[in-house]
């Protein structure tokens, strides 16, 4: 028997002597009570178990079949429940209840991954990053199983396992794991111009993302809003992240997967927990039909975007992940996402790519859940009624009554029954298609690397530092020379700056390798060759746009909100300090540790306050920013060692950093030399001496900025 208003929760029957002091009983899965569950049945206390013991065969055997099959790809991924709330109606363009009634807040559950790595992988690898999202709407679930990139490596969805065989560990060995670093995966790329756009995407920070509540995400195909009076727009989803898309920087996610592989599940759970939701705007992208061919980019192909100096995005409503699930087998594991779940009033587009998934949600589901009745797991059950004919198979939960399995249907009165259009009932969009059958790509589909230019001319000095040392990164872990050789004339083609610079890190001479009308320009930076390459080289397949400044982190808002502050102290801290320090940053909406020399309580003005954390236990990489008060004897911190390596690191990945008074030695001993006072402003370093609330202000304004300004830094 369950409580209504609790589903899940057994009722406890008042009285029942089993049920004593309002607990619950142990029991057998059948509801035997169970006396003894430390001790198997044997034949005497030294003597053989015996086989009549059914609570131990049934415990083990229990046990023995817990895992089902990880999913194919996006193994690693963490979920919260929350809702969505329209702005504005858009009838004008769509007739799904979702997307027209204001009044509602739609239930959802969003589940977030990575793709290559097992679930066991780390949080911070390397990676795209899943961003799926389940609405459970009144006309059923709407599913946008979107990434946090706007396009794909492939253009066909017949490629898909080609692509990712390449991608996950080698057959042989089994390595490596969670990381595209590898030979068969540059193979693959080298041989596939088609995913040059998308390579450019997963080398920049965007797939070291800082939070899940930092990224954007996208549907990445066109799909179709179809109104009332059957008109089709063509449309594109997006989620912007109120909190603004920020990243880690490389040096600093690969020491994370060491010290904290959960990093990301972590950061959403605490931030909830916490009360603070994790929130995202519904952006849409819309095209008239009659505008489909306007573009020199074909909008069915899933390795291009649409700039959005063109279409620009639309926000018409807001996302709020405010409740973390019960239980993460059976929501986050069992969530089952399919692109074919849609509502009336969206529609498909003919998207070669969007057309397989169509065909690969449900297949995998059934190997991966084990039977067609999962959508009536808890996780992926509508919270509209469901009716239908289906009926049987493994593991069913609902008990069909009557004697009708069929329609039509006489002997049920004709029930449930077809649907009308005009009642809502779900028809596909009527578009017309003529053609012979071929095995082909429009021709439409054949650039490749217009809008990798148009990527890389889009991004700031630093971020495009940072996709150079990715590459070099990256290829230089390729064992096959060739494949290193292949990817440069690749990099050529997109920027030739580019492809001097990763070419130089894999030991290859520029001459060999580059074409004499390599744009090589004078400057020794980066950014300085940069305009003489864009000067040169016009970008193609992007509608005339050379520079979108949507696709740049550095123009997106940012702020404390979200971040979380290491506090270093000891005994001797100056307390009243650190609680005005951790008021700021509630107020702001940080979170923060105190990191002390080991755990324990200091006395502060307004109660105890704990040091949770040590020097030893954690690491600046897992913080965005770290202070240390003042206090009489905080130097002698000094002393210890690690303190300063905290200080330093996070000097180096570009964190902010603030001191007071006697803490001010400790950071001159952890900069590196040649830094005037006058510098310190600019390169996000507060340091306070006397007025600790003006300094703490001042501090607080800096986090959630990364300071690329500090030079010669090794991110
Ligand atoms: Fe997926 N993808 N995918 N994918 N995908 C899966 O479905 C597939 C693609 C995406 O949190 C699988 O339930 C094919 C693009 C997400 O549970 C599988 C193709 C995009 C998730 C599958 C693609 C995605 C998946 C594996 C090319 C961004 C995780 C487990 C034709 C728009 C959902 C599963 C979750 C998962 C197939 C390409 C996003 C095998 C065949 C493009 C976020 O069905």
């Amino acid at each position: 028997m369950k409580d209504e208003k609790n589903p899940g929760q057994p009722i406890i029957p008042v009285g029942c002597p089993l049920f004593a002091d309002n607990k619950l009983p142990l029991t057998t899965n059948v509801g035997q009570p169970i006396a003894d569950d430390q001790n198997s049945l044997k034949a005497g206390q030294r003597g053989p178990t015996l086989l009549e013991d059914y609570v131990l065969r049934e415990k083990i055997q229990h046990f023995d079949h817990e895992r089902i099959p990880e999913r194919i790809v996006h193994a690693r991924g963490a979920a919260a429940h929350g809702y969505f709330q329209l702005y504005e109606s858009l009838e004008e363009l769509t007739m799904a209840k979702v997307l027209t009634d204001t009044s509602v807040q739609t239930p959802v559950f969003v589940r977030f991954s990575t793709v290559a790595g097992s679930r066991g992988s780390a949080d911070t690898a390397r990676d795209v990053h899943g961003f799926a999202v389940k609405m459970y709407t009144p006309e059923g679930n709407w599913d946008i199983v979107g990434n946090n990139i706007p396009v794909f490596f492939i253009q066909d969805a017949i490629k898909f396992p080609d692509l990712i065989h390449a991608a996950k560990p080698e057959p042989d060995r089994e390595i490596p794991q969670a990381a595209t670093a590898h030979d068969t995966f540059y193979d693959f790329i080298s041989l596939t111009p088609e995913s040059m756009h998308m390579l450019m995407w997963i080398m920049s920070d965007r797939t070291i993302p800082r939070s899940f509540g930092m990224m954007e995400g996208f549907g990445v195909h066109t799909f179709r809003l179809i109104n009332a009076q059957g008109k089709s727009t063509f449309v594109k989803f997006h989620w912007k992240p109120l909190l603004g898309v920020h990243s880690l920087v490389w040096d600093e996610a690969q020491q994370i997967a060491g010290h904290d592989a959960d990093f990301h599940r972590r950061d959403m759970w605490d931030g909830i927990k916490a009360g603070s939701a994790f929130e995202w705007e519904l952006g849409i992208q819309t095209l008239a039909e009659a505008d489909e061919q306007k573009f020199d980019f074909d909008i069915l192909d899933a390795t291009k975007l649409w700039p959005e100096e063109l279409l620009p995005v639309r926000r018409v409503g807001k996302l709020t992940l405010d409740r973390n699930p019960d239980n993460y087998f059976a929501e986050t594991e069992q969530v089952a996402f399919n692109t074919t779940n849609i509502v009336p009033g969206i529609d498909f587009s003919n998207d070669p790519l969007l057309q397989g998934r169509n065909f690969s949600y449900l297949d995998t589901q059934l190997s991966r859940l084990g039977s067609p009745n999962f959508t009536e797991l808890p996780i992926n059950r509508p919270r509209c009624p469901v009716s239908n004919n289906q009926r049987d198979a493994h593991m069913r939960h609902t008990i069909d009554k009557g004697r009708v399995s069929y329609a039509p249907a006489s002997l049920d009165g004709h029930s449930p029954d077809e649907v009308t259009p005009a009642r809502g009932g779900f028809v596909s969009y009527p578009a017309s298609v003529d053609g012979p059958k071929v095995r082909a790509r429009s021709e439409s589909f054949n650039d490749h690397y217009g809008q990798a230019k148009l990527f890389w001319n889009s991004m700031s000095g630093p971020e495009k530092e940072h996709i150079v040392k990715a590459l070099q990164f990256e290829l230089s872990k390729v064992e096959t020379r060739a494949v290193r050789q292949r990817m440069l004339t690749h990099l050529q083609q997109i920027n030739g700056m580019l492809a001097e610079q990763v070419a130089a890190a894999l030991g290859e001479l520029p001459a060999d390798q580059l074409s004499a009308a390599s744009p090589r320009g004078t400057a020794d930076s980066v950014e300085g060759a940069e305009q003489l390459a864009n000067a040169l080289s016009e970008t193609s397949a992007s509608g005339g746009v050379q520079q979108s400044s949507a696709l740049s982190m550095e123009n997106q808002p940012r702020g404390p909100k979200g971040r979380k502050v290491a506090i270093l102290v000891n005994a001797d801290v100056d307390a009243g300090q650190v609680s005005l320090l951790k008021q700021a940053l509630q107020k702001a909406g940080a979170l923060s540790d105190l990191v002390g020399p080991h755990l324990g309580t200091l006395q502060g003005p307004d109660g105890p306050l704990s040091m949770t954390k040590t020097l030893a236990n954690t690491s600046p990489a897992l913080y965005d920013a770290v202070f240390v008060p003042g206090g009489a004897g905080i130097a002698t911190l000094k002393h210890k060692g690690d303190p300063q390596v905290f200080l330093a690191q996070a000097y180096k990945h570009g964190k902010p950093i603030g001191v007071l008074d006697e803490a001010i030695d400790l950071l001159t001993a952890a900069l590196p030399d040649g830094i005037s006072g006058k510098e310190l402003t600019d390169l996000g370093i507060t340091v306070g001496h006397g007025d600790s609330q003006q300094a703490i202000d001042q501090f607080v304004g800096t986090v959630g900025t990364r300071y690329w300004k500090r030079s010669a830094l090794d991110q």
